[in-house]
């Protein structure tokens, strides 16, 4: 669709940086063994994201879907109309087709690192909400960022960052991602970002074992990606999927197990792993009212409103700077 107006801000050295294969091997050389949790979203790995939102064990997704769509009066009150929404990772869900229904601001920006989704879900937007402006912005928001000119004079942006993503990066990264953030906004924009609350193990824990072995598949499907792009010679089912609650640090740690004394390449560098040693995938941080709205004090967000589902699982903010 022609309506879109697509910025490329990504530094293409620094996409180069973070392949696949370099972080592999610089995290897989020795213990403790990790994997960054953005390497799940390949074709395959964004495919069985989207199933493990389906599934009833996982309930942050339909829980923020219910808490906007209920809050929706209120968000309008406070955000306003003749608004620039800026989605952080953009968005094929359906929280934001809520938002842009009542909202109507004036103009969507989705920043996305990944190019062809990024084009993907803007002109599905484009051709869904003919009255919209809309914006494709190809950058990585974990690192400073300055708005297009076109997009920098909106009176009033509000970024949008759904899904607990933030929970991805520890509170340190979170605070410098929210900083970097507050920059971007000018004096009096705004953030509505959703956050999953801290609870009881067993729901959490269930939320990333589900019974269908969903997030097990996700999980392994780093396995496969260094098998079918990097042509090392592992298998994934030779890998079990490990998820707990760990209570001192308020994250839901992921990792994968070998099953057997196993040695495989990657490029020219031979990967050793014992029985029973794991490879670290994926912390998702868990906070409170407090805890987040502390966090998000500290890099300049003045809290304006919260809401949350009647059983306090998930929580949706409201900040301005
Ligand atoms: C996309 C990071 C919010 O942590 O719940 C879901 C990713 N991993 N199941 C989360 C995920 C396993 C998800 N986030």
């Amino acid at each position: 669709d022609s309506r879109i107006r697509f910025h490329d801000l990504l530094d293409t050295s620094r996409a180069a940086a973070s392949s696949l294969l370099e972080d592999a091997r610089a995290g897989l050389g020795e213990p403790p063994r990790t994997l960054s949790p953005k390497h799940f979203y390949d074709q395959r790995g964004s495919e069985l994201f989207d199933r493990i939102c389906q599934q009833p064990e996982y309930y942050p997704t339909r829980t923020e879907e219910a808490i906007l769509e209920a809050a929706l009066p209120d968000i309008t009150e406070r955000v306003g109309r003749e608004t620039t929404l800026i989605e952080l990772g953009s968005g094929a869900s359906r929280k934001i087709r809520l938002l842009l229904d009542a909202l109507r601001p004036s103009r969507y920006a989705g920043i996305d690192i990944s190019r062809d989704f990024l084009i993907d879900s803007t002109e599905r937007l484009a051709v869904d909400y003919p009255w919209l402006d809309v914006h494709a912005i190809c950058a990585d928001f974990t690192t400073p960022l300055t708005l297009p000119a076109e997009l920098a004079d909106s009176e009033r942006p509000v970024a949008f960052f759904p899904g607990s993503s933030i929970g991805n990066f520890s509170p340190d990264e979170a605070s410098v991602m929210l900083d970097h953030l507050r920059e971007l906004l000018p004096v009096g924009g705004g953030l509505l970002i959703g956050v999953d609350m801290i609870k009881s193990p067993a729901i959490l824990e269930a939320a990333y074992n589900d019974a269908a072995g969903i997030t097990a598949e996700f999980n392994r499907n780093l396995i496969r990606r260094l098998r079918d792009e990097l042509g090392a010679e592992v298998d994934p089912a030779d890998f079990d999927h490990r998820a707990f609650y760990n209570r001192d640090a308020c994250r839901i740690e992921m990792h994968l197990v070998s099953r057997r004394d196993q040695r495989f390449m990657l490029g020219e560098t031979p990967i050793e792993l014992r029985r029973g040693e794991s490879i670290h995938t994926e912390d998702s941080w868990k906070y409170s009212d407090a805890g987040f709205e502390e966090m998000a004090g500290q890099a300049g967000f003045a809290p304006v409103e919260r809401w949350h589902d009647p059983e306090g699982l998930f929580g949706v903010y409201y900040f301005t700077r």
